[in-house]
C-alpha cells in the first residue's frame, strides 16, 4: 500500500456545531499524521474551483453558498493534510457516505450530518475521493510552505512589486 495524502475540510456546519475535536477524534482512528492545517475564509473563486467537477449541477449554487458559510454566518473552514498509507481509503471511510441520510450511522457525516429542507447535504466535512483529486484539493488549499513535507515538486520564482500584508 502506498504513502497518501487526503485533503479534509471541517465545513461551516461542522464549526458551528463545535465538531472540530469530535471530527479530530475520530481522524485519529486512522492512524495517519497531519501534515498541514490551516483556518482559511473561503471566497467564492475557491469554492467554485473547489466544487468544479459539479459545475452545471442543479444543487451548485447553494453547495458553493454552504461551503463560503452563507448559510451558517461563518465565512470560514478548516482545512487538514493528513498522510499515510492508504490515507484516501481510510477517511472516507470514517467520514462516510456522501448523503447524511444514507451515511453508516457511526461515519461522521451518519452522526453529524443534515438534509435541509431545500435539498443541501450539510455533511459536515470534505474529505479527498482520489489520488488525483486530492493534489489538486491541496494545491488549491494549501501553499507548499504550509505544509511540514515535500510532497509535490516545487519550483521557485522571483516575484517582483508583490504587495505583501506583514505585522505592523
Ligand atoms: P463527496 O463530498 O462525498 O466527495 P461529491 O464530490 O460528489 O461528494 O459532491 C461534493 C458535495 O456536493 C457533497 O459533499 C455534497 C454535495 N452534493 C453532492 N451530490 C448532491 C446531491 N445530489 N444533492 C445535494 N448536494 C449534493
Ligand atoms: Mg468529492
Amino acid at each position: 500500500m502506498a504513502v497518501e495524502q487526503t485533503l479534509i475540510l471541517i465545513k461551516p456546519d461542522g464549526l458551528v456545531k463545535s465538531l472540530t475535536g469530535n471530527i479530530l477524534s475520530r481522524l485519529s482512528e486512522a492512524k495517519l499524521i497531519i501534515v498541514g492545517s490551516k483556518t482559511v475564509r473561503v471566497s467564492r473563486e475557491l469554492a467554485e474551483k473547489h466544487y468544479k467537477h459539479l459545475t452545471g449541477k442543479p444543487f451548485f449554487e447553494e453547495l458553493i453558498r454552504y461551503i463560503m458559510g452563507e448559510l451558517h454566518s461563518s465565512n470560514r473552514v478548516v482545512a487538514f493534510v493528513y498522510q499515510g498509507e492508504d490515507a484516501i481509503k481510510k477517511i472516507r471511510d470514517i467520514v462516510g457516505d456522501t448523503n447524511p441520510e444514507n451515511a453508516n450511522p457511526v461515519s461522521i457525516r451518519g452522526a453529524y450530518g443534515r438534509i435541509t429542507t431545500s435539498g443541501v447535504f450539510e455533511n459536515v466535512v470534505h474529505a479527498s475521493s482520489s489520488n488525483e483529486d486530492a493534489e489538486i484539493e491541496i494545491k488549491l488549499w494549501f501553499k507548499p510552505e504550509d505544509l511540514v513535507e515535500d510532497i509535490y515538486p516545487t519550483k521557485e520564482i522571483t516575484v517582483s512589486n508583490k504587495k505583501e500584508i506583514v505585522w505592523a
